[in-house]
């Protein structure tokens, strides 16, 4: 066992080979304890009770908008807590997006991007009749400068684009991209999901306009992300959810509401979702993100490559800067090589990954994919070798 695995109660009760941290990461200890101590002893509402066991629920929920605003860079008024990257990605484009684009407007997105990056977006593109244009991806399946400068032009007010793609793992040039988005007016939406678990990023240094991540896909609880957003941008956006807690002053022919962030997170929120959120920031940060950037990549480069010794697989990412292995096997369906991983205790995603242009643009009916993280092993990325190679020698009999 490396240092780490025995963190997690999963990696030390269970025999497995996790390779599906790009679906969801695991929880160390400590995430759950804090969790667990939050309903244990707390268990009652914040901002909202003027009694000590109210308020002490209270900061221990609210000092981590600042924990979390230090990790990226950001302020903690531009923090705002939300369900995940979906929610807060809908957010922007239900506010910002229905609020701001006309008909004739262009919104830039690639096919490299999850669901949840491009649909919001293409929902807006038909209800505001703005058009919806496609960075072209490179023979790799790569989005690159100049393929983007052939798309960005005067009338493009939207870039939204992942920073790591959850299919292919390629880190795209956004710093760049959002330096010439910029110079046109346009505003840009940064999809983190995939990179804010892995990697050093800095909200600042990208000048991003928005930037969203899920707490799930960095060792956090579920049902719980950030909505990052640049202080003038949020302050002259409507909110799109009203009711508890957003509220300032409520009359019948007025309403008020709270300033940034509050005005944005309406209802009694996720408490023991933020609380633990804290934690597993404060325990990957412990860790260090370029440390963690670096064992994924070897560890991923260990198994890529003995999989290119192999004829039947095709690597459909063979130069990607992070811990993904999107393959498929010739003949095999993803999902019956997913059933041989299985039965040897090695979790890996088959499928479209919710990404379907992508897989389109790949012309596969899914991929198999691996996603390393700090806590696996060369333990794990052997099973997973193996498990290619039994998968390969069982499908080769029909
Ligand atoms: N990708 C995967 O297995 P949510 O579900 O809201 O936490 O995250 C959505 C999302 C958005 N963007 C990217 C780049 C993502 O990878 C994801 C989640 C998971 O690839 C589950 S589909």
């Amino acid at each position: 066992m490396n240092n780490y695995k025995k963190d997690f109660e999963v990696l030390a009760t269970k025999n497995l080979a996790y390779l599906d941290s790009a679906a969801m990461a695991l929880k160390p200890r400590c995430v759950v304890d804090a969790v667990d101590n939050y309903y244990n002893k707390y268990g009652c509402n914040v901002h909202r009770g003027v009694y000590e066991l109210s308020y002490e629920a209270t900061e221990m929920y609210e000092s981590a908008r600042g924990v979390i605003a230090s990790f990226i860079g950001a302020d903690e008024e531009e923090i705002i807590f939300t369900k995940g990257t979906t929610n807060s990605l809908n957010m922007i484009a239900l506010s910002y997006g229905m609020d701001n684009i006309k008909e004739g407007d262009e919104i830039i997105t690639s096919e490299l991007e999850h669901h949840s990056s491009h649909m919001p977006w293409f929902n807006v593109a038909k209800r505001k009749n703005a058009t919806l244009k496609y960075v072209e991806l490179n023979e790799e399946g790569r989005i690159t400068i100049q393929n983007f400068k052939k798309v960005l032009t005067n009338k493009t007010k939207i870039v939204a684009l992942n920073y790591v793609s959850n299919v292919m793992g390629y880190i795209t040039p956004i710093k760049e991209i959002i330096k010439l988005a910029h110079e046109v007016g346009a505003i840009v939406i940064v999809d983190a999901a995939q990179a804010i678990p892995h990697m050093k990023v800095d909200v600042k240094d990208l000048d991003c306009d928005f930037l969203a991540f899920s707490g799930h896909k960095i060792c956090g609880p579920t049902g719980i992300g950030i909505l990052y957003g640049k202080k003038n941008i949020l302050n002259k956006m409507e909110p799109i959810e009203f009711g508890g807690d957003m509220a300032d002053d409520v009359n019948k022919n007025y309403q008020t509401y709270k300033a940034i962030p509050y005005k944005f997170e309406a209802g009694t929120p996720n408490v023991a979702g933020v609380i633990g959120l804290k934690e597993a920031i404060k325990y990957v940060s412990n860790i260090g993100m370029d440390n963690i950037a670096k064992r994924e990549y070897e560890l991923k480069k260990l198994a890529l490559d003995e999989l290119l010794k192999l004829d039947n697989v095709i690597v459909h990412n063979k130069t990607s800067e992070t811990g993904l292995i999107a393959f498929n096997i010739k003949g095999v369906h993803p999902h019956d090589a997913a059933t041989i991983f299985d039965k040897n205790g090695v979790c890996i995603r088959a499928g479209h990954h919710c990404a379907q242009l992508i897989t389109k643009w790949l012309d596969v009916v899914g991929t198999i994919r691996a996603s390393f993280y700090f806590y696996n092993d060369e333990e794990d990325v052997k099973r997973f070798v193996d498990s290619v190679k039994e998968t390969i020698e069982f499908f080769s009999q029909f």
